[in-house]
């Protein structure tokens, strides 16, 4: 039996589960579920190895090609499991929304513009987390909504105004907005929802409205807004800020960025490299006047907190830290600051979830021939991306809990059993999951004086204990038989 922990969910043995509210005939349901428990195997390798042999791609294809299924059935599934999890989780649930683009190479049906060199399609995601107070580091709840569309014209063609952009039915901002819509009804019951964007989130629309029904989010400033103000001092977002004390300080890890940025965002991204970053922090309150091109439908003005975070003294040649923070979260407390930090500084987790789809699930290298069949393909590699991300946190969680409540028995069993035959650190009677973590990964090659695992040797050594565990089971049934 496997126990329910109060803050951690621990569904991290039955993947197929998060296709048990598909949308479909049983026949339809079972196939997804079978193929999900394969593709969990092996998540980047090529379907033929996948799927092993004959009859399983050749219905694996079908699958792809099945016109009743599509990304939003599949998605809502997991969605539906994950709405589960975040009403049964007790901390913050953040909510943290962010669009990607998918390129593929070759000749395939039904793709649209990702930039002038590159076909694909984009996709825009909620992806929950959990975070409690006491523990900085979170836990992936998984996909709550999630959109896909195809560009049919380049977007920053000649002749097309930014008016007019906006005005058409392509209106990419617009996603924002909807992804919030979404999650707020689908997670309507949970209080500590907070939706976090990064910088393509700051969009008037979507902000008052999320004021104006106390809708809870951090998101990151682009514009340097107009200000309501006594003030003759200053008028805009970026000045009100200007000469305010420091109100704390801390250091915080900066993670590498490469300069493989596309040429458009290069002044947004520039390169840099990994360090630990001494910070400031202050915050003050505004009032934000609606921009021009809102309907006026919209708030006239809207009231945010600002909370300013920068670098005060960088290394030489290193782009600072700055962030300016937007939110309708508390700023009186030194504390109240530092949690909107801290929130927002969650937001990476949504870029690893990508890599993870992207790197760790090999998506953009499936050779699938429709945007039809890779829209199937992407769905199902949505839960398999979040698992990744499940395990490699748990092995990092700073509370020590008991692994039975997250495993079977005989899989921590076999796990013994396995790191025993290679030599590794012997496993307690009752071991943590963190040590049940450490443990997967040496099965997958880790060394332990290497620091936490990477997800890649994690999903290696789970791969590992799945494989051992069916030919226990196989063993079991050839023997009754
Ligand atoms: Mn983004």
């Amino acid at each position: 039996m496997v126990m329910k922990n109060k803050t951690i969910d621990p569904k991290i043995s039955n993947i197929a589960d998060e296709l048990d509210a598909l949308d479909a005939e049983v026949r339809v349901i079972r196939r997804s579920q079978r193929m999900m428990a394969l593709w969990n195997e092996k998540p980047d390798e090529s379907f033929p190895e996948i799927f092993h042999d004959a009859a399983e791609l050749e219905a694996a294809y079908r699958f792809f090609n099945n016109p009743s299924i599509d990304f939003p059935k599949l998605i809502d599934a997991h969605a539906s499991q994950t709405t589960e999890r975040c009403k049964r989780h007790e901390g913050d649930v953040l909510c943290i929304h962010d669009t990607s683009t998918f390129v593929f190479s070759g000749e395939r049906k039904g793709l649209g513009y990702i930039n002038k060199n590159n076909r694909g399609f984009l996709g825009h995601f909620s992806f929950c987390v959990s975070r409690t107070v006491e523990d900085e580091a979170p836990l992936p709840l998984g996909v709550v909504a999630a959109y896909l569309w195809v560009r049919q014209q380049l977007r920053a063609t000649k002749g097309v105004s930014q008016k007019e952009l906006r005005q058409s039915k392509d209106c990419e901002s617009l996603r924002w907005m909807d992804g919030v819509a979404k999650v707020e009804e689908k997670l309507r019951g949970v209080k500590s929802l907070i939706h976090v964007m990064d910088r393509e989130g700051d969009i008037y629309d979507a902000f008052s409205t999320m004021v104006a029904q106390k809708q809870r989010f951090v998101i990151r400033a682009l514009s340097n807004r107009t200000l309501v103000t006594e003030d003759t001092e200053y008028t805009r977002l970026f000045d009100a800020i200007d000469g305010l004390p420091a109100i704390y300080r801390e250091s915080i890890n900066v993670s590498a960025r490469n300069g493989a940025a596309p040429p458009d965002q290069k002044k947004l991204h520039p390169p840099r490299s990994a360090r630990i970053a001494e910070v400031c922090a202050t915050a003050c309150p505004v009032t934000i006047k609606r921009t021009r091109h809102s309907a006026k439908d919209f708030p006239a003005t809207t009231p945010v907190n600002l909370v300013h975070v920068f670098e005060p003294n960088p290394p030489e040649k290193q782009s600072p830290v700055e962030w300016l923070l937007m939110t309708n979260e508390p700023i009186e407390t030194p504390e109240d600051i530092r949690k909107v930090v801290a929130i927002y500084r969650q937001r990476w987790l949504i870029e690893e979830f990508f890599k993870a789809i992207k790197t760790g699930c090999a998506f953009e290298k499936r050779q699938l021939t429709t945007y039809h069949s890779l829209s199937i393909a992407l769905a199902m590699t949505v839960p398999l991306a979040w698992e990744i991300l499940l395990l490699r946190a748990q092995s990092r969680a700073k509370v020590s809990l008991p692994a039975k409540d997250f495993m079977s028995p005989l899989r921590i069993q076999l796990l013994r059993a396995a790191m025993k035959k290679r030599k590794r650190t012997i496993l307690p009677e009752d071991p943590s999951l963190q040590e049940v973590c450490f443990g997967i990964a040496s099965l997958g090659g880790h060394l332990k004086r290497n620091g936490p695992p990477g997800w890649k040797t994690l999903k290696h050594g789970y791969s590992y204990l799945l494989a051992m565990e069916e030919g226990w089971r196989m063993a079991r049934t050839c023997d009754q038989s």
